[in-house]
């Protein structure tokens, strides 16, 4: 399996082990391919070898890829939504579409509200309930076709979403409410329903918050999402789609600006974010 990282002096992949720097990689051209993963070994050949890449010098791994999301996907999200939104008469929706068949599909991000690893992630002036939602985040080409997966994280306004479902967008799209990296993880086989999905929340030097789940919660596969995803719609430049949250602190939790927020889905790696 390749990791394919985007750095500030261009693309970097790892593979067996070695890493070899592709500065004229064009990342938009690479999700129009029909096998990507195919079509980076071939670079490969011509490649000069280099180190692993800085931690700073990392950018989130997209250049024009669109960022959707799913939601309720994992019977916890079901559970917190429903929640949240009791006063607001909203919960009923959620109950619903953890059930049917259309699965809830939203515009999480485009490209310049996306962070990478060691960027900062906000949360909105007008928001007092505040959560990262880590997910596992598929890569798509233009044809629709899963060719790899990355670890992402939806930053969340818990009371703008709970006040009225319709706020949702509100809820979800805002400046730098979107993480995704460190890499691209490229594979076109599913990840084992024994993966975890880990997150942890660190404040003052102090884990606040641990938790995690597995993709054996996930109530729907990868293929279905992205397959309804792409039903009536077009992607010139392929897409990221996140895959919902099966990890959500307790109602009393809202992130402070200063919280470190660590994601980490193995073999991916580990998504880390400052909150500014
Ligand atoms: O419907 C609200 C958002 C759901 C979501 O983002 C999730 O379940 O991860
Ligand atoms: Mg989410």
């Amino acid at each position: 399996m390749m990791k394919l990282f985007r750095t500030t002096n261009g693309a970097v992949v790892l593979n067996d082990g070695a890493y070899y720097a592709l500065p004229n990689l064009d990342w938009n051209d690479l999700f129009r391919q029909t096998e990507p993963a195919g079509a980076l070994a071939n670079q490969l050949e011509a490649a000069r070898p280099t180190v692993a890449p800085d931690a700073n010098s990392l950018l989130p791994p997209l250049d024009a890829q669109e960022v959707w999301a799913a939601g309720v996907t994992y019977y916890r999200s079901r559970n917190a939504r429903m929640e949240e939104s009791k006063s607001g008469g909203g919960e009923d929706f959620y109950a619903r579409v953890y059930e049917a068949e259309r699965p809830e599909l939203f515009m999480k991000a485009t490209p310049h509200r996306v962070v990478g690893h060691g960027q900062g992630v906000r949360i909105r002036k007008d928001s007092h309930w505040n959560v990262p939602e880590p997910e596992l985040t598929l890569a798509i080409n233009t044809s629709g076709r899963i060719f790899g997966v990355t670890v992402g994280n939806d930053m969340s306004s818990r009371d703008i979403e709970g006040e009225n479902p319709l706020y949702l967008p509100q809820a979800k799209v805002y400046d730098q409410c979107c993480a995704l990296g460190p890499c691209i993880l490229l594979t076109h086989e599913p990840l084992p329903t024994s993966t975890e999905i880990a997150l942890r929340i660190r404040r003052g030097g102090q884990a606040v918050f641990d938790g995690a789940t597995t993709l054996a919660q996930l109530k729907r596969t990868p293929d279905e999402l992205a397959g309804w995803l792409y039903r009536d719609n077009s992607f010139p430049n392929g897409c990221f789609l996140m895959t919902g949250t099966g990890v959500v602190p307790t109602s009393n939790f809202t992130l402070n600006s200063g919280d470190i927020i660590e994601i980490t889905i193995e073999p991916i790696g580990t998504l880390a974010n400052t909150v500014i």
